[in-house]
């Protein structure tokens, strides 16, 4: 039963694949400027990247917007000064009612993968796997919604393939089998695979496993976070010396792809120690394997040649507020964005490195509620970086049963912006739903996936706000 409903689903929703092509490609003949409005992180990113290029190449003028959120003020600004259509990727569909209200008589057109507020206005096209009973926080990401219409402009655009594959990766989409990309994301996969621009492999998802030494590799690895291993590059060089493994060859670093599969085996049995050791579970090292997906037409050595890696780039460019570079280098750039943005990359991990060890050692960062775990980030962390922040943490609370609420005041000082993450074991928990529900009580906004989800609460609203996540968790628990 349900494989016909994903099949029905399916042909559904690439009916509005297809109107959304047929729609940009008259929009194209009639040569007026395009407006490409996407979400700063790296799957909006990647899902411009797409789009920006399709335009190019139909020498479609175009210009793009990278916005946090949607409000009255972006929009009108958005608008203000431009009369063309609009593209909106990654971004609109949760905010349907508002968009409908500023941009009614425009040409829009949205290609999103959150979950939709409701029915566009007549006359636009909207693309969104929740429409047809497809899932779209694991199943496509924003960028493979924009691809798939592209790969429908014309087949040569396949050479798109790899960014939706970049985005789907910067949107934490790898959760099935060993970690890899299933459902409409396997479509993108595919074509890059057959078009000879992406191999994919089963191997150790160490961080910069093509690109850095290896006890540095396992230290910048955050996804999972390994308590003791994560930004801690003493420790790596000891489980490494426990586990018999050369560091270096000659005088060469040696990186995770040289090492033999034997020497890999001896690694996460010496980590499984490590953790064993100090009381964490084992089993987090089974999360260190998985699918590796590498994109064989970048420079070794780059951090472009691993997807993750890839992805990470764009997000460090998102949150330093660059999005340009990202932009840039989604687009061919391989020579100043790129150095730039792998500068700010640098600058990026060791904001985060600092915000992690503090909320984890000083007092007064993480409260343990009934059914959560707060971070008050407050004024102390920056509301740039509280959901990455607050990702690294949930994943380090492995057994905690509980999400992971983190805020930081925003805005100055007048609204919280809210981060919640849901760990991977707790099933049937949807933070987004639950996100939406206390902010919609509080005088705020959010929503999102059933593992991660945003809000934004005004400040005087937030303790009643936290009390009713508490609430509304410990109630979605019990059903
Ligand atoms: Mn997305």
């Amino acid at each position: 039963m349900s494989i016909s409903l994903d099949r029905f689903g399916r042909e559904a929703f690439f009916r509005f694949v297809k109107r959304a092509a047929d729609r940009l490609s008259r929009w194209a003949k009639e040569g007026n400027p395009i407006s490409i409005v996407s979400h700063v992180d790296a799957d909006g990113i990647s899902a411009v990247g797409i789009m920006a290029s399709c335009l190019y190449r139909l020498g479609v003028p175009f210009r793009v917007r990278i916005v946090p959120w949607l409000d009255e003020d972006i929009i009108s600004e958005l608008s203000s000064d431009f009369e063309g259509p609009f593209v909106f990727t990654d971004i609109g569909s949760s905010y349907m009612e508002l968009l409908a209200k500023e941009l009614g008589t425009r040409g829009v057109l949205v290609l999103d993968h959150h979950p939709p507020s409701g029915p566009p206005p007549p006359g636009w096209v909207e693309v969104n796997p929740h429409n047809h009973g497809l899932d779209g926080s694991k199943d496509i990401s924003g960028a493979g919604v924009a691809y798939l219409v592209a790969r429908e402009l014309d087949s040569s655009f396949r050479d798109l393939a790899p960014l939706a594959v970049v985005g789907a990766l910067g949107d934490l989409q790898d959760t099935f089998n060993k970690r890899s990309l299933a459902g409409l994301n396997e479509l993108a996969v595919r074509d890059a695979v057959e078009a000879g621009l992406l191999k994919v492999s089963k191997d150790l998802i160490f961080y910069g496993r093509e690109t850095r030494p290896i006890h540095k590799a396992m230290a910048y690895t955050t996804s999972p976070l390994v308590p003791g291993i994560t930004y801690r590059e003493d420790n790596c060089l000891m489980v490494l010396s426990k586990a018999g493994i050369r560091v270096k060859e000659d005088d060469r670093w040696r990186a995770v792809r040289d090492l033999t599969d034997e020497e890999k085996e001896r690694l996460l049995e010496a980590l499984r120690d490590f953790l064993a050791s100090r009381g964490h579970p084992p089993s987090i090292v089974d999360r260190l394997v998985g699918t590796v997906y590498t994109l064989t037409r970048e420079e070794p050595w780059t951090p472009l040649r691993d997807a993750r890696e890839f992805s990470s780039l764009l997000n460090a460019c998102a949150r330093m507020e660059r999005p340009d570079l990202g932009v840039a280098i989604c687009m061919g750039d391989r020579s100043k964005a790129l150095e730039e943005a792998m500068e700010l990359l640098n600058e990026y991990r060791s904001t985060l490195a600092g915000h992690v060890a503090r909320a984890l050692s000083e007092p007064g960062f993480l409260e343990e509620r009934e059914h959560i775990i707060v971070l008050h980030g407050r004024d102390a962390i920056s509301d740039r970086v509280i959901a990455p922040v607050a990702s690294i943490l949930s994943s380090s609370m492995v057994g905690k049963r509980k999400p992971l609420v983190a805020y930081a005041f925003s805005e100055n000082g007048e609204m919280a912006k809210v981060s919640a993450r849901r760990p991977p074991d707790l099933v049937g928990l949807d933070v987004g739903a639950v996100l939406r529900e206390a902010a919609e009580a509080c005088s705020g906004l959010g929503g999102g996936h059933d593992v991660a989800a945003g809000a934004r609460v005004p400040i005087s609203e937030l303790e009643k706000f936290l009390s009713l996540v508490d609430e509304l968790v410990g109630r979605a628990m019990r059903a």
